[in-house]
């Protein structure tokens, strides 16, 4: 494997098959929705009006030929927004209990949702979505591909902004072994009221798809992510993918230049999903592509608000939203499949017995089913507030995101009355929060600073479970959106390490725990002493505290044998 090619695991909890790539389809044969795109304005869309409160805004039911003074056309005491049946319906939206739950049977085995947990969308729906339920808005699947030809995406395929891994404008059919990629379409952006299928968040969002993880190549990552077709017009990336490890810097170089260049210099958005690891205590903050800021990291939470038992930690992340566990157990997320795929069968209760021929699967779950949440109740945001950066998007997350599971000790409170958890980030992700406030008492944050401070204090870790502690004083004042913390140890083991970074206003994250993932060194193209020349950690958990005091940077080694010492701290602080 050459240097330019990452290794990439996807962030499932089912094993993928290693299919062969299927057949190239000419785009020709496709036509684009993209003739009725429009250049997202930097107006402020106006709230729209339901007249009827069925939750379908006026402008839709116009948009789909519903009727705006009919909350219930087919009297049957279900409101047309909550309808599962007739032409106006998605067959299975009854079963999205992250959209709507109504505490009813939500999967195969019967297992029910809770009333009420669901990340509160229905407000969204018929206050803010109304001019076209996301049409202005293209989001980038960066995945397997997607089944395009799908009866439930095919309307929302933006084909033109579309690259299957040789150029733009065209679409790899995925094999039936990788449906992941059209899993993640269907959360994001299967057309809603179409009388088919499912809903996606953001149900006439455009998908811009593109197949990368079949070449995991650099080269065709900086053309999906930055130099591509019309790349100006991509609102927000989805890569539901990660690393158990990583160390490569140059995905980060992309998206800093999207973030400063893309959408005419607001930034696209870059969504990644934590990672399944915690049984391993694997950690978001191992994963050099997800120690910056330009990344936003999710957090998966089961439909009774408690983390998913794989999601993995970490102090970078910023936020959380719902993903599934155990079909026997626990609600799971229903969306979009491939024909045929192996989990999709008649006898496979994780489908629709009834269904599977036209390939709905309840089987999603795993970070990268949250992942797509996000993406799309950011698209929802930015149709509301088109003029918010990326660094906007960011802090609206950090300041509307629920508290759930308030028991958890992950919980602090920082600083500035902000909550975040190593669990969760700042919890679970508010749609209707964020866009009430973005279009009503929010202002835009002035321009990005940062400093950084060094300091060389070549001290001994203690190799026994006592805290080593170090102290780096800041004299800069500036209200903190994102902190890096690197450290250059020579320590043997460095995973034997727990690391916290306590703010100078007391509040304390964990960076690091002990892992088991540098024992698989080899195969991650590392070695047991990766902090030697440096590590980059970072964490969400201060934002809005003041940077001016003295940090204190708290190390302890779990485990006898291994030592080292600790050479150099770089403390790097963005804020405004
Ligand atoms: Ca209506
Ligand atoms: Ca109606
Ligand atoms: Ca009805
Ligand atoms: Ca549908």
């Amino acid at each position: 494997m050459t240097k330019n090619y990452l290794l990439v695991v996807l962030i499932n909890i089912l094993l993928m098959g290693c299919g062969s790539l299927a057949k190239e389809y000419d785009s020709n044969t496709l036509q684009t929705s993209s003739n009725t795109f429009q250049a997202t304005s930097d107006t402020r869309l106006t709230p729209s009006s339901d007249n009827d409160e069925d939750y379908i805004p006026n402008a839709i039911e116009e948009y789909i030929g519903s009727d705006m003074y009919n909350g219930d056309t087919n009297h049957n005491g279900i409101l047309d927004g909550l309808e599962t049946r007739g032409e106006f319906g998605d067959n299975y939206f009854s079963k999205q209990w992250y959209i709507y739950s109504s505490g009813s049977l939500t999967n195969g085995s019967g297992v029910s949702s809770l009333l009420g947990y669901n990340l509160n969308l229905l407000p969204v729906y018929q206050k803010y979505m109304g001019y076209n339920g996301g049409n202005n808005i293209v989001i980038q699947i960066v995945d397997t591909g997607v089944y395009y030809l799908h009866e439930d995406l095919y309307d929302n395929i933006d084909t033109e902004r579309s690259h299957n891994g040789l150029k733009f404008g065209r679409i790899t059919l995925p094999s039936t072994s990788q449906p992941h990629g059209t899993k993640v379409a269907g959360v994001i952006a299967a057309r809603g009221f179409n009388g088919k299928g499912v809903r996606g968040i953001i149900p006439f969002g455009k998908i811009a798809v593109s197949d990368w993880l079949m070449y995991s190549s650099l080269e065709i990552l900086e053309e999906v992510w930055l130099t591509g077709y019309k790349a100006n017009d991509i609102a927000i990336s989805n890569n539901s993918w990660g690393f158990e490890f990583s160390t490569q810097t140059i995905p980060e170089e992309y998206m800093q230049r999207a973030s400063s260049q893309l959408r005419e210099g607001k930034g696209r958005l870059f969504v990644f999903p934590a990672g399944n690891l915690r049984n391993i205590k694997g950690s978001a903050n191992l994963q050099y592509i997800l120690n910056n800021r330009f990344a936003i990291t999710v957090a998966s939470v089961n439909y009774n608000n408690k983390h998913s038992s794989y999601s993995s930690k970490g102090s970078n992340i910023l936020i959380a939203a719902y993903s599934g566990e155990d079909i026997g157990t626990t609600p799971t997320i229903a969306t979009t499949t491939v024909p045929q795929s192996s989990n999709n069968s008649s006898s496979n209760p994780t489908t629709w017995h009834d269904d599977y021929e036209r390939n709905y699967t309840f089987d999603f779950s795993g970070t990268s089913a949250a992942t797509p949440m996000v993406s799309a109740s950011i698209g929802l945001v930015l149709e509301a507030c088109p003029t918010l950066t990326w660094r906007d998007v960011r802090h609206l997350l950090a300041l509307t995101s629920k508290q759930i599971d308030s028991t958890n000790s992950s919980w602090i409170k920082n600083g500035a009355g902000l909550y975040h958890s190593i669990d969760y980030g700042f919890g679970l992700i508010n749609p209707a929060k964020m866009i009430e406030v973005c279009q009503t008492h929010y202002d835009l944050l002035p321009a990005e600073d940062s400093f950084q401070k060094t300091i060389y204090p070549n001290t001994p870790i203690a190799d026994n479970l006592s805290t080593t502690l170090l102290t780096i004083d800041v004299l800069r004042s500036l209200t903190i959106e994102w902190v890096e913390l690197t450290i250059d140890s020579d320590h043997r083991y460095a995973s034997d390490l727990a690391i916290y970074l306590v703010s100078p206003s007391g509040t304390k994250t964990q960076l690091l725990d002990q892992n088991t993932i540098s024992s698989k060194a080899s195969t991650l193209e590392t070695t047991a002493d990766w902090m030697n020349g440096g590590f980059r950690l970072s964490s969400a958990a201060f934002v809005d505290e003041i940077s001016k005091g003295e940090w204190q940077v708290e190390i302890v080694d779990k485990s006898m044998g291994d030592s080292g010492t600790v050479n150099t701290l770089k403390l790097k602080i963005y804020g405004h």
